[in-house]
């Protein structure tokens, strides 16, 4: 006990110091489960988010847009060959209204996301033109910059979604281990997804790569992907618990743990100190909030406004008709927690400051897994 506090008290003092977690450090983190240990580790998270960013939260909207998916993901509710999952596609006014409402309420980003819709990637190209017309009408209607989360997508939308003014890219490995990547996603290509964002980087756009935990994953393969999240240099950083789903081949499986995610989430804390790390809404609806911002996150994802017919993804209807889920809502938590929304231009200026660092970033990275 008293050798796990001292080498606790020592990693954490070097992560304050911005020295860099080893695998091991990663894996002795990980394997905390005496309380007030994990809140030293928390502690430590709030402090390194206060340091880089003060009491600012950013706030991000969030779209389903379609709820078809060509793949078949053994853990989502929207996996192709789930016959339980209501499925629609919205059309451009719906998606626009909603984005425009969003903005009103004071997020700071409105997150575009979708199933790989058949649609999409139909072969005369018009998917991705309807995506990208999508993408020019919800930043002039909100100004907000976009973030968009549509799968795995070619180079030459990227590079056009890109001009057009998207922001953000997000596409989460889940794993960096291919046998685990291969059972989840199965059919799916680990080094085409993995490259999408690479290439997504160098097309300028900011990328966010995530984790799902509680899928049989190790401490040691957690330690391996923010390894690898180092490599790819992400802008943001998440980890998910995985929700089980009905209808899915994992729906019987046991929740992981839910302090698993919050020690991972502190962890990435200390180990990408000045990036973007999520709180998001999706998993334990807006009860999970407070906590996930003790761990360290920065953002609050999955803001979703009621009556519009909008699904989440891990938790496709929890809170969002009855309102839990809007900005009114997580703006109460914030100021219970100390915590204030960032202005508009505080988190314009933050994208502005990493694209310049993505620019003046020289070589070319190999990533390695
Ligand atoms: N279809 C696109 C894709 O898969 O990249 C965009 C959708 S993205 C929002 C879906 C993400 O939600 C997954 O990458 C996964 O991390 C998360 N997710 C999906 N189902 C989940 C579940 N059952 N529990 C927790 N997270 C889940
Ligand atoms: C979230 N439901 O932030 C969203 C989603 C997609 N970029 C993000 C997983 O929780
Ligand atoms: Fe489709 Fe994305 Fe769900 Fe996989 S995670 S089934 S790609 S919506």
């Amino acid at each position: 006990m008293k050798q796990t506090q001292h080498k606790l008290e020592t990693i954490l003092s070097q992560a304050l110091q911005e020295d860099k977690l080893s695998t091991e450090d990663i894996i002795f983190l990980l394997s905390l489960d005496n309380a007030d240990q994990i809140n030293k580790l928390f502690a430590a998270a709030k402090s390194l988010r206060r340091k880089y960013f003060g009491d600012k939260i950013f706030l991000y909207g969030f779209i389903y847009a379609s709820t078809y998916c060509r793949n078949d993901c053994r853990f989502c509710y929207f996996r192709r060959s789930n016959t339980e999952s209501q499925r629609y596609r919205k059309a451009k006014p719906e998606i626009v209204t909603a984005a425009h409402r969003l903005a009103e309420s004071g997020v700071h980003l409105i997150d575009l996301t979708m199933g790989e819709d058949p649609a999409l990637y139909n072969s005369d190209g018009a998917g991705f033109e309807r995506l990208n017309d999508l993408v020019d009408s919800i930043r002039r209607a909100t100004g907000r910059p976009i973030m968009v989360s549509p799968g795995v997508i070619p180079d030459h939308v990227l590079s056009r979604l890109a001009e057009t003014g998207a922001s953000w890219y997000a596409c989460y490995q889940e794993t960096h281990r291919r046998n685990l990547f291969n059972q989840l996603r199965p059919g799916q290509d680990f080094d085409l997804r993995l490259e999408t964002k690479i290439n997504a980087h160098h097309l300028g756009l900011l990328i966010e790569e995530g984790l799902l935990c509680g899928v049989g994953e190790t401490a040691g393969d957690i330690a391996h992907s923010i390894d690898v999240m180092h490599q790819l240099d992400a802008d943001q950083v998440r980890v998910m618990n995985f929700v089980p789903q009905p209808g899915t081949p994992m729906a019987k499986r046991t929740p992981p743990d839910p302090r698993r995610e919050m020690l991972i989430s502190a962890v990435m804390r200390l180990a990408f100190q000045d990036r973007l790390i999520p709180a998001s809404l999706d998993v334990d609806g807006l009860a999970g909030l407070k906590r996930r911002l003790a761990a360290g996150a920065n953002v609050v994802t999955s803001i979703v406004p009621p009556g519009e017919g909008l699904a989440g993804v891990a938790q496709h209807s929890l809170d969002i008709e009855d309102g839990r889920r809007t900005n009114a809502s997580v703006l109460k938590v914030l100021d219970k927690c100390s915590l204030r929304p960032a202005t508009n231009e505080e988190y314009q200026n933050w994208i502005r400051c990493r694209r310049q660092a993505i620019t003046n970033r020289e070589s070319d990275r190999e990533v390695a897994c």
